[in-house]
């Protein structure tokens, strides 16, 4: 009998004394815990960070401490919450130092493809940038990220670019709050040219609109009747209209949705003072018209700094901001109060059969919310 427990394996008890060789039963140790180093990669977690470690790895423009300190932003755990807050207050000196493009349209208009090629084209001027993408569906749809990743195939794999999908899960707000300091974090860490993506459903337009220097919404022609195929909201935000696909058969229709829109844009209020909103026609397939646009984005910069329109906006979207988050935080608190909940279901019970008046309800519902305050 083996009795040998030191080597790595030996015969189980009940091995005939004499066996031979052809008694081929080994048994092998099992494993005891404590001795497994925890530095072997199995177990290797990856190495905490300190407030100062992201600091310092964002303004070293390191791209990995970058992502993840975006995934600290992104996280809903209230002490990441923390920790992302005080990392965000140590980059704040090195922030606003980028020009800010909201970029939108129908699904298909081709924001990711122009993406692609505007990006490729200011990483050749010397620029940095970075993509990002507001879609509070896309926790929901999914695929909408993995198609924008194998649309940005050249640009995903250039230096001077970093690409981060939306945020995924939560509200427009949440999603909207994420993105937002994700783009302070990126002009930290030196990105000079941010590009936010954007679903032009619903509200995340106005969003998007609420956080960037220029807001370009994206179009393609010959989608039935141009006017009606957009919506006049939409329009009213944008800093230029781009029609997509000016190329090919497509070409002449782009062109006549052009004019169309230029005069449509006389009659209406630019998103910003001073500057005219025009229509322009691109094709990010072929790259034709986008240096042109690029200039277009240029032009609005020079102009807007030098009027200090571009100053005001930015003041004006922080103060925005602050509101918005403490609008935010109030309601939150609200519903999560535990008087509330109680009482949420009952009162609106009675204001659906008719016992109180919604106007009532709500008093009461305020005044059961500031008692519980006071205690
Ligand atoms: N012909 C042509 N097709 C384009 C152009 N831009 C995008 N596309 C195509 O339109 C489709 C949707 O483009 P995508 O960039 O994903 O649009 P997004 O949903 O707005 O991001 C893709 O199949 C693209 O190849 C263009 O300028 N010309
Ligand atoms: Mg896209």
């Amino acid at each position: 009998m083996s009795k040998d427990k030191n080597s790595k394996s030996y015969k189980p008890d009940w091995v005939p004394e004499n066996a031979g060789k052809a008694f081929a039963t080994q048994v092998v140790k099992g494993v005891n815990l404590k001795d497994v180093k925890k530095s072997e990669p199995a177990f290797n977690k990856r190495k905490h960070l300190e407030v100062d470690d992201y600091v310092k790895g964002v303004l070293d423009s390191d791209r990995v401490l970058l992502a993840r300190t975006i995934t600290l932003i992104e996280s809903n755990s209230p002490a990441h919450n923390e920790t992302a807050q005080q990392v965000l207050k140590g980059i704040l000196p090195n922030t606003g130092n980028s020009l800010r493009i909201g970029i939108t349209g129908v699904p298909g208009a081709g924001k990711s493809s122009l993406i692609e090629t505007l990006g490729l084209y200011l990483i050749k001027n010397g620029h940095k940038v970075a993509v990002l993408a507001i879609d509070p569906s896309s926790s929901v749809t999914k695929g909408s990220i993995l198609g924008d990743k194998t649309r940005m195939e050249y640009l995903s794999r250039e230096e001077n670019c970093f690409i981060r999908p939306s945020p995924s899960g939560g509200t427009l707000g949440g999603v909207a709050r994420k993105t937002r300091e994700t783009m302070l974090v990126c002009e930290a860490a030196g990105y000079d040219i941010i590009l936010i993506e954007t679903v032009g459903v619903g509200q995340s337009e106005i969003t998007v609109r609420s956080m960037v220097d220029f807001f370009l919404v994206m179009m393609i022609a010959g989608a039935g009747d141009e006017l009606q195929g957009i919506k006049k909201g939409v329009i009213e935000l944008a800093d230029a209209l781009l029609i997509n696909k000016a190329d090919g058969d497509n070409k002449p229709k782009a062109l006549l949705a052009k004019s169309d829109f230029a005069m449509a844009l006389h009659y209406i209020q630019p998103a910003t003072k001073g500057w005219q909103t025009g229509a322009y026609t691109c094709s990010a397939l072929t790259g034709e018209g986008v240096k042109e646009m690029w200039e277009v984005v240029e032009k609005f910069r020079e102009s807007t700094v030098q009027t200090g329109v571009f100053a005001e906006r930015r003041k004006n979207q922080t103060l925005e901001w602050m509101i918005k988050m403490l609008e935010e935080k109030l309601l939150s608190e609200f519903y999560d109060n535990s008087v509330i909940k109680k009482e949420m279901d009952k009162i609106s019970k009675k204001v659906l059969n008719g016992e109180t008046l919604p106007v009532a309800a709500a008093e009461q519902l305020f005044e059961l919310y500031r008692h519980s305050q006071r205690d």
